[in-house]
């Protein structure tokens, strides 16, 4: 969403701020909505991310990042070390506290809001820290809990005693009380485990984090979140990890946004292979079933499908960039894109320098992606590569082109053999060709004026005025249908604003 930003800051340099915090508080105060656009930085160290956000994240229009878990950790060549803590001191392998401090002003000053992933359900499990009880504690601090603030430290009378890891997901005591398999599992119901967590999540804010993703949220209950919401130093925002059912999902609309899992498998059927973007055809009624109204949030792959598979990702080349164009572009949610780091095993964490810390990360030099000339629908992506998605031009217009259409209603849906495509009322047209194949577009209704439109995903309008398109452009006619080529593996997105 692009920022409107100098009228707030002259109101706020008044109370003595300077222009870049100014900026910041205006990154801070900007709510997340349907028209904000996030992305997942996984495996990103804050160093690297401090200047992405100024050269890159910023400019192309991404309003929010998710950012790694930043508490101290179990140390381990896995990613998912960082989802088990051993204490909520803001140092990890992804940087030290100064580093996150510097990361969130960074961010904040090139107008993206910071999300963290607040893990708050457990701590780490056995890990050699010690023994039973003093498992998950930090050697290197004083300890933040002791047994009696665990689920399974918990007299065996009280109803909330729990000592088995989960094995039914979906039952509410099961999963709220008992272990993620081997994690302990914290008596967040208790007013003194609230506040330590609360504190931890003001440590945050007060940095200048705006919200958090609140991971294994499915395992806490939404009235656990919601006392600790009620402990925080100002209104943060809350985007809750309730994976699986929708009934599930909806009972935490009162604590936060949610996912939205079906739409996710929406995305996996429409791009995991070549020529079924057609059944998006499908996608309006199914939302009309999730229950879930403006508070979901839209995406195709996170941390956990990257890694443990279940989406679209990197190995799709084309088709992955067309699958976050398709978020992109619906009316519904709230979308967030994934960029990633490459790995032959899945357990890998992003590069590590000696010192054991995530290394800088590295993205190709030109804006060239590394999809397979040959097989456009493949990548040729090396271990560790990063992915950089925040850099991908077509991305970038599509998110241009989402501001332009904004809240426009879908209309004049078409869905035919790869193809799917439709209008944004007057304000915009798309068409996704997921076919190996050029596809000859006749007489579509796009709702447009007659005119010559350029199109966001190849390039969008020439910077200099006047001098038509950096991609392609088409043709809409006096009747208002467009006619024209749309290349294999692409998209097509014109709007009012890329008239010329
Ligand atoms: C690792 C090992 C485990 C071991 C554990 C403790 O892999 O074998 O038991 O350590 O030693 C991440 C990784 C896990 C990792 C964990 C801790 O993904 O592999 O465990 O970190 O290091 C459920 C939850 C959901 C959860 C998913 C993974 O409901 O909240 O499982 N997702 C979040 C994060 C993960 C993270 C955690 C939670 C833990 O996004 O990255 O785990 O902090 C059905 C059910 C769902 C279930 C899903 C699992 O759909 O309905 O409820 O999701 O299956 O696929
Ligand atoms: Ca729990």
């Amino acid at each position: 969403m692009k920022r409107i930003i100098l009228l707030l800051c002259a109101g706020l340099i008044g109370f003595g701020l300077s222009p870049a915090q100014a900026e910041e508080s205006a990154t801070i105060n900007k709510p997340i909505t349907g028209s904000s656009v996030g992305i997942q930085m996984f495996g990103w160290n804050w160093d690297s991310l401090a200047t992405e956000c100024t050269n890159h994240l910023g400019p192309n229009g991404y309003d929010w990042i998710l950012t790694l878990p930043p508490q101290e950790h179990k140390k381990g060549n896995q990613w998912w070390v960082h989802y088990q803590p051993v204490s909520y001191q803001l140092e990890s392998s992804a940087g030290t506290r100064e580093q996150f401090t510097k990361m969130v002003a960074a961010c904040n000053a090139a107008g993206v809001k910071v999300i963290t992933d607040a893990v708050i359900n457990h701590m780490a499990g056995g890990n050699g820290y010690g023994s039973a009880g003093t498992e998950y504690q930090s050697p290197n601090f004083a300890p933040l809990f002791t047994e009696p603030d665990f689920h399974s430290g918990l007299p065996q009378t009280d109803p909330h005693y729990c000592s088995r890891d989960i094995s039914n997901w979906n039952d509410f005591e099961e999963r709220t009380n008992c272990k993620f398999p081997g994690l302990p599992d914290l008596a967040t119901e208790l007013p003194s485990v609230q506040q330590k967590i609360a504190k931890f999540l003001n440590d945050q804010l007060a940095l200048g984090v705006s919200g958090f993703r609140i991971d294994a949220a499915k395992h806490m209950p939404p009235a656990d979140l919601l006392s600790i919401k009620k402990l925080l130093i100002r209104d943060a925002y809350f985007v809750q990890e309730v994976v699986g059912s929708n009934s599930i999902a909806q009972e935490y609309l009162g604590s936060g946004d949610v996912w939205a899992w079906d739409q996710q498998q929406f995305a996996t059927d429409m791009f995991s292979s070549i020529g079924y973007a057609h059944l998006g055809k499908g996608f309006d009624a199914d939302v009309k079933n999730y229950g879930l109204g403006n508070q979901a949030l839209t995406w195709v792959t996170n941390h956990d499908t990257d890694h443990h598979g279940g989406s679209v990702t990197y190995d799709q080349g084309k088709l992955y960039q067309m699958a976050f164009a398709w978020i992109l572009s619906e009316p519904y949610g709230k979308p967030m894109l994934y960029s990633g780091y490459t790995f032959f095993d899945q357990d890998a964490e992003a590069p590590m320098n000696a010192n054991q810390k995530i290394a800088n990360a590295i993205c190709a030099s030109s804006t060239e992606v590394k999809f397979n000339k040959k097989a456009p629908a493949t990548s040729t992506y090396d271990q560790g590569d990063f992915t950089c998605v925040e850099r991908w031009s077509p991305l970038a217009g599509m998110i241009a082109w989402r501001d332009s259409v904004g809240s426009a209603a879908k209309t004049s849906v078409i869905a035919k053999a790869g193809v799917y495509g439709f209008a944004r009322d007057k304000a915009g047209y798309v068409l996704f060709n997921s076919t190996g194949r050029t596809y000859s577009a006749s007489k579509l209704k796009t709702g447009l004026a007659a005119g010559k439109y350029c199109d966001f995903y190849s390039g969008g309008k020439s910077p200099n005025t006047g001098k038509g398109c950096r991609g392609l452009s088409f043709t809409v006619a006096k009747d208002g249908t467009l006619t024209g080529k749309l290349p294999s593996f692409s998209v097509l997105a014109i709007s009012q604003a890329s008239k010329y």
